[in-house]
């Protein structure tokens, strides 16, 4: 039996190398793949040995020719292929182990240039186990070092390699060289900022499985884009690193998810305390221990078991104080060795640092040529969309009443409108000295939403501003503000009725400012 041995990744290379030896496979390999081989004194040959022709292009052409896509492709048991190989005097491919060129690790690195991606773009390896993997019937192939001590054993043990084996293997290697060029496809998409193209593969390595999915009776898998370099260096929980605690689960990833974009927008020390997606806490302030103070107060009893997002790294202070009270996870870029010691003792909390800073550098633009679009499924489908993604400085907005916002609302009403954003529609928000005094999230109309804020914030309501995701279609909303105190609104505009929302906030003396734009969640 012949095996070409290709490799780029030489891991686990001479174990395998000896197994093959063991069972008197001949080993054929390209040149660097040859040299490691034979300095751990494996026995193997050049592939030019097949082929009768040196490697050439720098190595562009190293295997790709007919005497070994012959040997790999040729069905054993059809007369006319046997005739075939004869005539050419090629010889039949039992093995091949291919570890292709590190294409996705290369662009990974951000100083990657354009032609350096392009010479790890692997061909001929990727044509050696395609076509292997055709012929899986008469062919074993290996894509992964993960599966050569399985394999081998199997082979050991029973034998041979099951049928049934090497169809999987070549499943394995069906999806292995797609993966591949997917990866390719995006980063040649990314840089020419075709956002959504007419067909698209999406490049996705799967991080983890989870024990289930939103409920215990689902099954569920948590992948993350395969790396890209992304010149921004944006957070994600894709991308952050688990410090301690519990398996993170489904629901943990999903509030997590909107800990650190609710954060995100925010320039100042903001701590925010995410409950089923939503901010039931948020605030700013001079440190992040008196920010996390300030957003616990905002709903204490629905912090109980949150998800709590830090746009700065997690203190002394700050750990202490989350310390005091149950939370699943926390999401900071960091964690002082101080505060670790701290949160450590809590045997479960889930930790989680991104390792980079958490900040408002996405504007929409830039969002659209180098982010990733936001994906979320349908049944027989995926809907993407670019993130809703708001700069420092890029809120812009009107004075529609006859009373202007003091300088006070209008900081609590900017505060306010960033948070809306994070809340699913309809949302209402109210804020008061730059912390979430109420929030009434996800209702089927937007008066319940203002009812439920209004309810959360209690006296709180006297004296604080409020924004809305959305226009208001009708009065009710603004009146069922103005009569717990709501002093200013902040809000897209656009409905038909406008001009009554704005007669019933100037009945009430209340500033309202229209944004024109609307940010909805669903
Ligand atoms: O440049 S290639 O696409 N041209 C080829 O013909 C070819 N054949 C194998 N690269 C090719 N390979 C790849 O070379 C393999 O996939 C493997 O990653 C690498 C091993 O080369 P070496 O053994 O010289 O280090």
């Amino acid at each position: 039996m012949r095996a070409i041995i290709s490799a780029a990744n030489r891991d686990g290379l001479t174990e395998l190398g000896r197994e093959l030896q063991d069972h008197d496979v001949a080993i054929f390999s390209t040149s660097g793949t040859l040299k490691a081989l034979q300095a751990d004194g494996i026995p193997a040959e050049s592939v030019s040995e097949l082929t009768n022709f040196p490697e050439i292009l720098e190595g562009r052409v190293k295997t790709l020719h007919p005497a070994i896509l012959g040997g790999i492709l040729a069905r054993r048991d059809f007369p006319q292929h046997e005739e075939d190989l004869q005539v050419h005097n090629i010889s039949p491919i039992d093995i091949v182990v291919v570890n292709l060129y590190p294409f996705a690790e290369t662009v990974a690195r951000t100083e990657t240039t354009l032609e350096e991606a392009q010479e790890q773009i692997d061909i001929g390896g990727v044509t050696l186990v395609r076509a292997a993997a055709k012929n899986f019937q008469d062919v074993i192939v290996l894509v992964r070092p993960e599966d050569y001590v399985p394999v081998m054993q199997e082979w050991r043990e029973q034998g041979e390699v099951s049928l049934e084996t090497r169809r999987r293997l070549a499943a394995i290697a069906f999806q292995h060289t797609a993966s591949y060029d997917t990866t390719i496809a995006e980063y040649l998409r990314m840089a020419s900022g075709d956002l959504f193209p007419e067909q698209l593969t999406l490049p996705l390595e799967r991080v983890q499985s989870l024990r289930y999915g939103e409920n215990p009776h689902q099954l569920a898998s948590f992948y993350r884009w395969s790396g890209i370099a992304n010149p921004l260096k944006l957070p994600s929980v894709g991308r952050a690193e688990v410090l301690h605690g519990k398996e993170l689960s489904y629901n943990n990833l999903l509030d997590l998810d909107a800990a650190l974009g609710a954060v995100q927008s925010f320039t100042a020390p903001t701590v925010a305390i995410i409950k089923h997606t939503n901010p039931c806490g948020l605030a700013c302030d001079d440190t992040l221990v008196n920010a996390y103070k300030k957003a616990y107060a905002g709903d204490p009893i629905s912090a109980f078991g949150g998800i709590i997002g830090c746009n700065r790294p997690v203190d002394e202070a700050t750990a202490h104080e989350i310390s005091q009270i149950f939370a699943e996870a926390i999401i900071a870029p960091d964690f002082t060795p101080a505060a670790l010691e701290i949160l450590y003792q809590k045997k479960n909390i889930r930790l989680l640092a991104t390792h980079c800073p958490i900040e408002p550098k996405v504007v929409s633009t830039q969002a659209l040529h180098h982010g990733r679009p936001e994906v979320r499924s349908i049944s027989g489908g995926l809907l993407l969309q670019t993130p809703d993604a708001v700069g420092e400085g890029d809120i812009e907005y009107s004075v529609m009443t006859e009373r202007e916002p003091t300088f006070d609302e209008v900081t609590d009403l900017m505060f306010a409108w960033k948070v809306v954003r994070h809340v699913k529609s309809n949302a209402i928000v109210l804020a008061h000295k730059l912390a979430v005094m109420g929030v009434g999230a996800g209702q089927m109309n937007r008066v319940t939403s203002v009812h439920l804020a209004v309810g959360k914030a209690g006296d709180r309501a006297r004296g604080s501003v409020l924004a809305s995701d959305a226009f208001f279609p009708f009065a009710d909303g603004i009146e069922a503000a103005a009569k717990v105190g709501v002093t200013a609104i902040i809000q897209p505009g656009g409905s038909v009725r406008d001009e009554e929302a704005i007669r019933m906030a100037n009945r009430y003396a209340i500033a309202m400012i229209f944004t024109g734009r609307r940010h909805f969640r669903h």
